[in-house]
């Protein structure tokens, strides 16, 4: 304790006092320490050594404490509108939930005071990105999981290497708890400590700090990940001229060894993991991972965009992951990996929705829930959950680019901007300018996921993928968006939009997707070339007919289904758009964006 530099000191004295923890472990992220925190998690029944594999573990949580907890999620500013912009009267909003600091010291005095006893509080120190770079930023945090000490040691760089590095520099400050002090006063399920009725996930954007009570789970309690790098880190960046992105990154070589580097939005359960480890079916192209989920991104002295990758592993959906949707994921996922909420197997290994061509016949399932014996048809419940996870070091990606830790970050050629839309958006369009790029990204719609506590399927704004993420006022993100456009010098990189998930009026999907997503990335590619390979439409540049490249495709895909504008679904998008930006941005909309809905308005209506 007493080397610690002044400021973490004072911090850790600070919630010692206040949370009474019996024991305070101050993690230096060797592999001993991370071997025995493995093997007391086995030992108190939270971990499951998984033989299969080498070093892998599997946890099942209480099933009340399995995905984001949107609702729960507070920014505290002392002005509403710092936070969230005021929606229009009669309105809820949908952009971030705010209360005032006085009001959340009261909520946390509830909660926190003695909330460790009886348990050990680790104490953190993490670096989100590479040690030392520019970009990076340290956080520290104190928790009472030991799952969650496992895990930040593969989510972030952590121990004491990050300590030599602060000195005496600031730091965000990261409390966390699972809410269950000993002895326990209700028993437990799945020795999953946790308290889902009182859970609460509390932003403080004027002191950088955070402080998460009641649950155990992801983007809960890893705080370096959705609370830091995201709500913390975007209003970071607005302050500092910067972005925080929820943003894959990857980079694409195509046969003549040429490369450029993209970044992508998506909301959650888009495949984001599985586009950012691609196995390009196109021949010649090459894609390489440097992050699936989070992008910090800066303009360097000569006006290029460079990006970092935040974190240092991936926490990846687990269902729908399989040989063919991501070979690189599992082979990334073979060892060192900690599993959660997954189905097991009789063979010591795994299996969730999506590997049913890929377990031995004979092998029986154990789904998350403890049922033995399952299958598909005899249960009415899924065997993983559908937001289980594989939590996994970046470094095992068989495809990580080898710039991955460039300090000063990969230089950003394109934005792409996506969702899961069933009709009327075409596969690719590419924005006619900045401006109009951002008005796309704020756009954004998809269908709903389970990574948060929505109804699957219903269609839902998601701006820039960040709606669950903002750390300040929408509006306010979006001027900043908007603010980049005005600056000298600047080499803005082109902005695009992919949808492919569109389908026929069967329901089946226009696009075989996965692998073959390298055709659009290819044509993207030669956007970024300036090819003269687009045709102007009422929505965007799309591509010429003939140029993308579409051949050995296996099945002949429907170009016009594709590509097809419905000026009547446009219309309809428009109105829907108009309504959100008016609810819910209301007089924090900067007026770009409503200029470039009236333009699009004018354009569809004009159209054939
Ligand atoms: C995630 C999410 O967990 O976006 O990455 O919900
Ligand atoms: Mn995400």
């Amino acid at each position: 304790m007493s080397q610690l530099p002044e400021k973490v000191f004072n911090y850790v004295e600070e919630n010692i006092n206040l949370c009474k923890p019996d024991s305070v472990h101050i993690c230096d992220g060797s592999q001993m320490e991370n071997d025995i925190l493995l093997y007391q998690l086995q030992k108190d029944g939270i971990l499951k050594k998984l033989p299969k594999y080498k070093n892998c573990w599997l946890a099942k949580t209480d099933p009340a404490d399995v995905a984001r907890v949107e609702r729960l999620t507070y920014i505290s500013t002392e002005l509403k509108r710092d936070t969230i912009p005021t929606p229009k009267t009669g309105v809820a909003s949908q952009l971030g939930n705010w209360m005032s600091p006085a009001d959340m010291e009261e909520q946390l005095f509830m909660r926190f005071p003695e909330c460790m006893k009886g348990r050990t509080m680790y104490v953190i120190p993490f670096s989100m990105g590479p040690i030392g770079s520019p970009l990076s930023k340290i956080g520290i945090q104190c928790t009472d999981s030991p799952y969650v000490v496992a895990s930040m040691n593969i989510m972030t760089r952590m121990g004491v290497k990050v300590l030599d590095s602060l000195k005496d520099g600031d730091f965000v400050k990261c409390l966390h708890s699972v809410g269950r002090p000993l002895p326990l006063t209700a028993p437990l399920h799945n020795n999953w400590p946790c308290d889902p009725k009182n859970t609460l996930v509390a932003h403080f954007q004027e002191r950088n700090e955070i402080c998460s009570f009641g649950s155990g789970y992801g983007g809960n309690s890893l705080l370096g990940k959705k609370c830091f790098a995201l709500r913390i880190g975007s209003k970071l960046a607005q302050r500092e001229g910067w972005f925080a992105e929820h943003m894959l990154i990857l980079g694409l070589e195509n046969s003549k060894g040429e490369k450029k580097y993209i970044a992508a939005a998506f909301p959650s359960a888009c495949g984001k993991t599985n586009l950012a480890m691609m196995t390009p079916l196109l021949p010649g192209y090459k894609v390489t991972c440097v992050g699936d989920d989070i992008a910090w991104m800066r303009f360097d002295e000569n006006g290029q965009l460079r990006a970092i990758n935040p974190e240092n592993g991936f926490f990846g959906v687990a269902p729908g992951t399989s040989n063919k949707t991501n070979p690189c994921a599992m082979d990334t996922i073979q060892t060192n990996t900690i599993f959660t909420n997954v189905a097991e197997t009789s063979d010591g290994g795994v299996f969730w929705e999506g590997l049913e061509k890929e377990i031995d016949d004979d092998v029986e399932i154990t789904s998350w829930l403890g049922e033995e014996h399952w299958t598909k048809e005899k249960s009415s419940k899924t065997a993983a959950h559908p937001n289980s996870r594989f939590c996994t070091p970046a470094s095992q990606c068989p495809i990580l680019d080898k710039e991955w830790e460039c300090p000063k970050g990969v230089p950003i050629d394109a934005i792409i901007f996506g969702g899961r839309r069933p009709d009327g958006v075409p596969l690719v369009y590419e924005a006619f300018n900045w401006q109009h790029g951002v008005f796309l990204g704020a756009s954004m719609r998809s269908e709903a996921t389970a990574a948060a506590e929505h109804k699957a399927k219903s269609l839902m704004h998601d701006p820039f993928a960040m709606r669950p993420f903002f750390g300040y006022n929408f509006g306010d993100y979006l001027k900043h968006w908007m603010s980049f456009q005005d600056k000298k010098n600047l080499n803005l990189p082109k902005i695009f939009h992919v949808n492919w998930f569109r389908k026929n009026s069967e329901g089946q999907f226009l696009w075989p997707g996965f692998g073959e997503n390298a055709r659009v990335l290819d044509w993207i590619f030669r956007r970024i070339n300036n090819e003269d390979i687009t045709q102007k439409s009422p929505i965007g540049l799309l591509p010429k007919f003939d140029s993308l490249n579409l051949d050995g495709l296996d099945n002949p895909v429907d170009l016009e289904a594709l590509f097809n504008i419905p000026k009547e679904f446009w219309l309809d998008e428009v109105k829907a758009l108009e309504k959100y930006f008016e609810e819910q941005v209301n007089v924090d909309l900067p007026p770009q964006i409503r200029e470039e809905l009236k333009k699009l308005e004018e354009r569809v209506k004009n159209s054939a």
